[in-house]
């Protein structure tokens, strides 16, 4: 298992459409093992692969308290089927979006069809933070941010952000050396 590097705003990937996944391998398995100990590390409560630049329609998420036992979930080629008229507000955050909270209303309650960690069809009947972490993960299957359900005003408020850190981390990267540095007090030696 490893630790994946998520990518952020503005990184282009975001915003593929993730293709389904043909058969759940061991490789598939490998790939969700992976996404789990990045999500954990980060920390987060849910994780869409391509936020490790892997465009598969795959999801894993644990909503457990840090108090309680891990309970991991692995969603493979998912599909929203009945959502609710009535929606629910939650203050949303996003990995790939870092330092942005806002509250978004979204169905209050969905059924989700999916295949497990194993390959076996399941079905889920999803409310309250499961449901809304659902939406926001298919979400990112589409190549949809949760900013983008924001008012433009708000949306173009984090992304100047974002584009300006992204900007100025790259100016703090030492540019490689063309050649060796001469060290003459290592010469010397
Ligand atoms: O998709 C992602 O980037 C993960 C995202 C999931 C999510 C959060 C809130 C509403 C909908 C979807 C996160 O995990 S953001 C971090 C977060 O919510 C959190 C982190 C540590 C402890 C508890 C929550
Ligand atoms: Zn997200």
């Amino acid at each position: 298992m490893a630790v994946r590097e998520i990518l952020t705003v503005p990184d282009p990937r975001l915003r593929e459409v993730s293709k389904e996944v043909a058969a759940v391998t061991d490789e598939t398995r490998a790939l969700m093992d992976d996404m789990l100990e990045t999500m954990y590390a980060a920390p987060g409560i849910g994780l869409a692969a391509i936020q490790i630049g892997v465009p598969e329609r795959i999801i894993v998420m644990d909503l457990a308290d840090k108090h309680e036992e891990p309970q991991p979930r692995y969603f493979v080629n998912p599909r929203i089927i009945d959502p609710s008229e009535d929606v629910a507000p939650y203050e949303e955050g996003c990995l790939s979006v870092p330092d942005a909270f806002e509250e978004l209303d979204r169905p209050a309650r969905c059924r989700v069809e999916y295949l497990d960690y194993e390959g076996r069809p399941q079905v889920l009947e999803a409310k309250g933070l499961l449901a809304t972490c659902i939406q926001h993960e298919m979400d990112h299957l589409e190549g949809i941010l949760f900013i983008d359900h924001l008012s433009r005003l708000k949306r173009e408020r984090i992304l100047k952000r974002l584009k300006r850190e992204a900007k100025a981390k790259a100016a703090e990267k030492p540019e490689k050396p063309a050649k060796k540095p001469s060290l003459p007090f290592l010469a010397a030696e």
